[in-house]
């Protein structure tokens, strides 16, 4: 299986997040991608093939026009208002308030940002843009034939909704690799989402559409991040009805329980008759993530790739979260080593 990797990614590298009310060095950081190459070249995967140049017209179908434009011209507006620090949102568009984007750079974060653990810098966007760019171009090679293709995206982009960042997310890479399925002629896609946190953003964008199924498996909103979407009654709506699947879990979870909803996820996306399928790849449902509640193993990854290999699909995986550094890699390799076994 081939890897897209972009080394543009290091141009995003915050200095801050925060988490319980302390800055904290970002939990979401460069070297997270540096184990996920060791592991590949220890386990005898091709060397990593740099993506073509972001094509953002697929980018532009999905996320709003005023959005992109936002990320792309923040941090000069940022340093325009004559701010020293990194970009964070500080004011938002909460109930009962008019939901206008305002003129102002500090504004326009609170509108644009669902979340406020995310800091931006010089090279967020050009970064989120080269993540895009692997999920591009892992697409590419698997519409052209290849089974499968391992999109190795940082920053990651499945909090990336319509119009919003967060998450550490700012284009959905997923989704976007999902919709250039779409435009090349299939006309049901799947998107299954394994990562711990809801994939808010790729529901988002999908959720009144009937050509892509979306399923996401992750820790019940009552608990975990982004809290505000991702029950088990969120299913579609319009022409989408019936068309997202969530699977929230509670603190504790076991491969038992997960490899249950695993498994009608599976079923659903058969049943539904995709014909591509994108995997956000999130390894932070392992036991030992420090931000997350589920208890999988090393093992229950590979496994876990196995089970997605059953469905004979061509297949891209995105990187998404996985926090637990030195075993990111490994459990990130389990998933596509298990599915290449399948
Ligand atoms: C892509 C992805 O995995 N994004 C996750 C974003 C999570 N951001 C907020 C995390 C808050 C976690 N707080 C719990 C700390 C427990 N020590
Ligand atoms: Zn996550």
């Amino acid at each position: 299986m081939k890897t897209f990797f972009s080394e543009k990614h290091r141009l995003h590298f915050p200095q801050a997040e925060l988490s319980g009310g302390e800055f904290v060095t970002p939990f979401e950081r460069p070297s997270r991608a540096e184990y996920i190459l060791n592991r590949l070249r220890e386990r005898g995967f091709d060397a990593p093939v740099a993506p073509d140049e972001a094509d953002r017209k697929p980018i532009l179908e999905l996320h709003d026009a005023g959005y992109v434009s936002f990320l792309e011209t923040a941090w000069d507006e940022w340093k325009a208002a004559g701010f020293a620090g990194e970009i964070m949102p500080t004011a938002f568009p909460a109930r009962r308030m008019q939901a206008r984007c305002p003129d102002h750079i500090d504004g326009k974060v609170g509108y644009y940002a669902l979340a406020c653990e995310t800091a931006m810098t010089a090279g967020t966007w050009e970064a989120a843009l080269s993540s895009c760019a692997s999920a591009q171009s892992a697409q590419k090679h698997v519409a052209s034939g290849a089974r499968a293709a391992f999109a190795l995206c940082r920053p990651p982009g499945h909090h990336a909704a319509i119009d919003m960042y967060g998450g550490y997310c700012f284009i959905n890479n997923a989704a976007v690799a999902a919709q250039m399925f779409i435009d090349g002629g299939a006309a049901h896609v799947a998107v299954l989402d394994i990562d711990f946190h809801h994939g808010n953003g790729t529901q988002d964008i999908f959720y009144d559409r009937g050509d892509v199924f979306f399923a996401s498996l992750h820790g019940q909103p009552e608990d975990a991040f982004p809290y505000f979407l991702g029950y088990s009654d969120e299913t579609g709506a319009g022409g989408g009805a019936g068309t997202t699947a969530n699977y929230p879990m509670p603190p504790g979870t076991r491969y038992d329980v997960w490899s249950q909803a695993l498994d009608d996820a599976i079923a659903r996306t058969a049943k539904f008759g995709a014909e591509a399928l994108v995997i956000s790849l999130g390894v932070d449902a392992f036991k030992e993530d420090p931000i997350s509640f589920f208890k999988l193993t090393c093992e229950d990854f590979t496994d876990c790739g196995r089970r997605i290999g059953t469905l004979g699909l061509p297949t891209v995986f995105c990187m998404e979260g996985g926090y637990a550094i030195e075993a990111v890699g490994i459990n990130t390799v389990n998933v596509l080593e298990g599915f290449l076994g399948a």
